[in-house]
């Protein structure tokens, strides 16, 4: 595989109103580049040419050279590994290994028990069961989430780091879908986790990728007919 160490051969397939887009895009910021994610080949994820950068077939996907990369996490260390000197975290061995823990809560426990909602909403008879049971996993990664935060202000300590990349934008993203499951507000009854997100809200690159999170969900929910969600 031929390398490539320049960080203009970087291209980051998805939109920002992907959380796990937006992951990628605020961890490149923490090492100072600049990723703009672009339009998936071929107009579709299911397109024959993006399937040939990333046969798993959903963003993001990464492509460094004649590298391709798939699984926001993975992209995320790649880009960690590809520029050591400007990962601040990696001083810290036990801070960089909780941050991943938290992004391995949100990918397993938060964004995982979300995603298998999606289409049991659009279904006429639903199995309350089922949503039931996945709503109190749900509940359960937040609970798990509260007792491993430890904001001051950030979600490990005082510097940014993984574990506010992979929460923020899943937060933001999952505080507009989590109402229609009997949940309006994801930090009621936790209150590190509260406190994190009153200040993380306020940070400029978080606030702007959330603002170009929700300008991409407007748009999308638009061309696809999908009805208007309260807050967004
Ligand atoms: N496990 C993947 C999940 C990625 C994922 O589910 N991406 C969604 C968008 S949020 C996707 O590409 N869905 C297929 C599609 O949009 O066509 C990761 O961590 O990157």
């Amino acid at each position: 595989m031929t390398k490539s160490n320049s960080r203009d051969d970087l291209h980051l397939y998805g939109q920002m109103m992907s959380p796990f887009v937006a992951r990628v895009v605020l961890v490149a910021n923490s090492l100072d580049i600049t990723l703009q994610p672009e339009s998936v080949p071929g107009g579709s994820t299911s397109s024959p040419e993006f399937k040939a950068i990333n046969p798993i077939g959903r963003v993001p996907a990464l492509v460094h050279g004649e590298l391709w990369l798939a699984e926001g996490d993975v992209i995320c260390s790649y880009l960690r590994d590809l520029f050591p000197d400007r990962d601040t975290e990696r001083a810290d061995p036990a801070k960089a290994a909780r941050g991943r823990l938290i992004a391995r809560i949100v990918d397993l426990y938060l964004m995982g028990n979300y995603v298998p909602l999606i289409p049991l909403r659009r279904q006429t008879n639903p199995d309350s069961a089922l949503i039931e049971s996945k709503v109190k996993a749900f509940k359960d990664g937040l609970s798990i989430l509260e007792t491993i935060l430890s904001p001051s202000p950030y979600a490990l300590g005082e510097s940014l780091g993984h574990a506010d990349c992979a929460l923020g934008p899943a937060i933001d993203y999952l505080s507009l879908m989590m109402p229609h499951f009997g949940i309006p507000d994801l930090t009621t009854g936790h209150p590190k986790l509260e406190a994190w997100w009153a200040f993380i809200r306020t940070q400029d690159q978080f606030a702007l990728a959330f603002r170009e999170g929700r300008a991409d969900l407007r748009a999308y929910r638009v061309e696809h007919n999908l009805p208007p969600l309260d807050g967004l």
